[in-house]
């Protein structure tokens, strides 16, 4: 899909009241633009890096839609940022763009605050220059909860950052909640517990279990041997929803009275161990946990297992290069308020969507 500069974009956008959402090749920028097409008349104006090699896949269903256009934005440019608010005088500026993985924190720390809290900065700045009335969004999260000192979460949790990931999701809130205070923006930052789904990135846990799982499927069927899923720490609980649900309670939020903080959260637990056995199950193939830390193993249990060689019943091992030097154990969310003020709920329950992303991946393997 093509990506417009700012000067070339702006002759659709004539006569129409705008919506600009960030990130919009990655998993909720795209849901997101889908949910505003669907229910609402606004125009949509999408922001994406120009790369090398176009990673389009989650929004190519929108390459010839009259309501989207795709134009250049990155968070470390203040300029191009200015620019884009000046010329487009958005209603709503959405930014689901982030430096997001928690993992690449630790090796990009500088670049994970530049894109995650500089570039908010750059963002309200050009909000409150350009466009004071335009309704700000940006996305918070759980993680800013880290070593958490009560379960289950609300939005009255301390900060307690496990990486630097979390930090600089924190300290954007407080920005956020600056400008909003000293400017009288409606700058919202929703405090979202994970959320997952058919276009969830591939380096996080759910995806990457989801598809090692259509890949083994696909394996047992043909007669083959395959390769173990090697994963981190199993143990830690997280409170996933699907990322669709949550589109809905983000644009809730912007629509508000006045504006304030929510979680998003499905307000249960599941480790990851859970996880990969739901998984297993949903396309068929039953399993269980074994051995303790470094040495546990999840292998087949049903009768199918005798027809493999050994080496082929372990389905799932433990590699430690996917630990993390600090990990967040548990997270729980308790999303009461945004229940009752925002008349939001997630739709979709945790076996729920492990089924629609293990059916998912099944299908793009052809099964
Ligand atoms: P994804 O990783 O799927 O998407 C991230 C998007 O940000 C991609 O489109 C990516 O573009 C873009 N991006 C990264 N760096 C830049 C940059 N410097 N300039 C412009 N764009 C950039 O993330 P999600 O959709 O899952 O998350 C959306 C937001 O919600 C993020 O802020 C994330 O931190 C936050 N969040 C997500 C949660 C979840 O469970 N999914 C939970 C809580 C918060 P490219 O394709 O070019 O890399
Ligand atoms: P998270 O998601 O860090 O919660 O951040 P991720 O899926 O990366 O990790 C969840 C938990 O799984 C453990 N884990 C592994 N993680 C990955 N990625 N790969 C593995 O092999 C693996 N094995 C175990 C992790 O240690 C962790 O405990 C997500 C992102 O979407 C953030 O942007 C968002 O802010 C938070 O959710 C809320």
């Amino acid at each position: 899909m093509e990506i417009y500069n700012i000067n070339d974009v702006v002759p659709f956008t004539e006569n129409k009241k705008v919506v600009f959402v960030t990130g919009v090749t990655g998993q909720d920028g795209s849901f997101m633009v889908d949910y505003l097409l669907k229910n609402t008349d606004y125009f949509i104006v999408g922001g994406a890096r120009r790369l090398s090699i176009k990673n389009h896949e989650n929004i190519r269903h929108l390459e010839n839609n009259p309501r989207f256009k795709l134009v250049n934005f990155d968070l470390s440019d203040a300029h191009s940022i200015s620019k884009i608010v000046e010329k487009l005088k958005p209603e709503y500026f959405i930014n689901l763009a982030a430096q997001t993985f928690v993992g690449s924190s630790w090796d990009f720390p500088a670049q994970t605050w530049e894109c995650n809290t500089t570039g908010i900065i750059h963002i309200l700045e050009a909000i409150r220059q350009h466009k004071s009335t335009c309704r700000f969004y940006n996305a918070g999260s759980s993680e800013e909860y880290g070593n958490v000192v009560y379960s289950p979460q609300d939005e009255n949790h301390p900060a307690k950052p496990r990486s630097p990931y979390g930090a600089s999701k924190s300290a954007a809130r407080q920005l956020v909640k600056v400008y909003r205070e000293s400017y009288n923006l409606y700058a919202v930052q929703g405090l979202l517990f994970n959320h997952e789904g058919t276009r969830r990135g591939e380096e996080f846990v759910t995806r990457k279990i989801t598809k090692g799982v259509a890949r083994i499927k696909k394996s047992i069927l043909e007669g083959k041997s395959f390769d173990t899923i090697e994963l981190g720490n199993v143990k830690a609980r997280r409170d996933w929803s699907d990322a669709e649900d949550f589109v809905d309670g983000i644009w809730k939020m912007l629509n508000q009275e006045s504006p304030n903080e929510y979680v998003l959260s499905s307000n249960e637990t599941h480790t990851i161990a859970e996880f990969v056995w739901h998984s297993f199950k949903a396309a068929d193939i039953e399993g269980e946990w074994h051995g303790q830390a470094e040495s546990a193993e999840f292998s087949i249990t049903t009768k199918d297992a005798i027809k493999y060689e050994p080496r082929c019943s372990v389905l799932v091992k433990i590699n430690p290069k996917f630990y993390r030097p600090a990990e967040v154990d548990l997270l729980l969310g308790d999303s009461t308020k945004a229940r009752n003020e925002l008349k939001w709920e997630p739709k979709t329950s945790f076996e729920q969507l492990v089924d629609k992303m293990v059916k998912n991946d099944l299908k793009q393997i052809g099964l």
